[in-house]
């Protein structure tokens, strides 16, 4: 072993374990709705050194690196055997992506990685790039991990390479380890991404949140998030997409907008989160908003705050796509705390925490959007007034 391969080998360990072993802290100062952490759980530089060196000195000299890990983001989330579970898209420098999963006692930090990534099986037509997939542990006994699989557009021209197909591609497990792949999704949508499977069955059927799309960016005529029943999951169909959450105008969900995560089911109804898209002169916006749907009817949105819940701050803004957060996972504890894993400009994975009464109160409580500066203009001046006389009235008993 020569002393430049044994020198960076030490020392590249010595950053990793501190990078691992470093405790996140609380921000201070939240909104009341949920709470940061100083810093990001996963980013490239926590995965593993054996991922990215050969440890061999004879075949790497320079130990230097040989599978160059571009980003880590957009992971699926999942309570299991105690363990807080994140699924991350880790992207190489190649620009694909794949899945690994990255456990930690807490859910705030010490994510670390296991050895392999997940080796996701291909159906008969083979996927040019798999990533942000939602983890949906179903009634059915099985753990779903619905993706997205992107291919080129075969009817594309030749000096076309960067059109694509993105469609709902399926796998299930019972020990995250090994997983089943089954059919890709099929809607008479051209394009899906940000499908995500319910976890009951509803009238004995597989329902699905799907997100239609005329192309591969613009949701086009399509966009909203849809709603749809299969009988099967192993051939799921979705004949009949009705759309619940729809884009609209003026708002933060005015180009388009992809369910996050399996809804979590409290006394209040489903609550959701979701991602919505408006395009400025900068590029496109990505925030995280939520929602409510009634417990027995699924397609029914009972409550929606006006604008975004969570949006990007400091050093989310920048990276590898700017001005974006995005969600596909979150995990609520029974004790109601929720861990709600978003990753920033897809570059890296943060975690915020709130609970389910929090997060219920934010969407009941919080005005719906008005769709017009007057009425955002009236929802403030009756805050206004309201705390006017809270204020007075202490200001009596002084
Ligand atoms: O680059 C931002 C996001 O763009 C896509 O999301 P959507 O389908 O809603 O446009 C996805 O590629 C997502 O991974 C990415 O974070």
């Amino acid at each position: 072993m020569n002393d430049l391969f044994k020198k960076r080998l030490k020392k590249q360990e010595k950053s990793w374990e501190e990078l691992i072993d470093r405790p996140n802290q609380l921000q201070k100062n939240g909104n009341g709705i949920f709470d940061r952490y100083k810093h990001p759980i996963l980013t490239a530089a926590h995965t593993p050194l054996f991922w990215r060196y050969d440890f061999n000195s004879k075949s790497n000299p320079f130990f230097m690196e040989r599978f160059g890990i571009n980003a880590v983001f957009n992971a699926g989330a999942i309570k299991w055997k105690n363990k807080y579970i994140v699924v991350a898209r880790v992207e190489g420098a190649d620009r694909k992506s794949f899945f690994a999963v990255a456990e930690s006692p807490n859910g705030i930090d010490h994510f670390k990685f296991w050895d392999y990534p997940i080796a996701i099986p291909e159906t008969g037509e083979a996927d040019t790039n798999v990533y942000d997939i939602r983890l949906t542990e179903h009634e059915d006994g099985w753990i779903y991990g619905l993706f997205c699989t992107e291919r080129r557009d075969p009817v594309a021209p030749r000096y076309d390479q960067s059109s694509a197909i993105a469609k709902c591609g399926i796998v299930r497990t019972k020990d995250l380890k090994t997983w089943e792949r089954l059919a890709d999704l099929q809607t008479r949508s051209p394009q899906q991404r940000n499908v995500v499977l319910h976890p009951e069955f509803v009238n004995g059927k597989y329902a699905f949140y799907t997100r239609p799309q005329d192309g591969f960016i613009d949701a086009g005529s399509g966009g909203g998030i849809g709603f749809g029943l299969s009988a099967s999951i192993t051939n799921a169909s979705v004949d009949k997409e009705m759309i619940i959450d729809a884009k609209q105008y003026h708002t933060v969900y005015e180009l388009k907008n992809g369910l996050g995560a399996p809804p979590i089911k409290t006394a209040a109804g489903w609550l959701h989160q979701a991602h919505g898209v408006r395009n400025t002169a900068a590029g496109l916006r990505y925030v995280l908003y939520l929602f409510l749907t009634d417990l027995n009817d699924l397609t029914k949105v009972t409550h929606k705050p006006a604008g975004y819940f969570l949006a990007p701050e400091d050093e989310e803004r920048t990276g590898d796509v700017s001005n974006v957060v995005f969600s596909n996972g979150w995990i609520a504890d029974k004790d109601g705390k929720v861990f709600i894993y978003y990753a920033s400009a897809d570059t890296r994975l943060h975690v915020a925490t709130s609970t389910v009464d929090q997060l219920v109160d934010y969407v009941i409580n919080t005005s719906p959007d008005g769709l017009r500066s007057a009425t955002s203009v009236n929802v403030l001046k009756q805050m206004i007034d309201k705390n006017k006389k809270v204020l007075k009235k202490k200001e009596m008993q002084k």
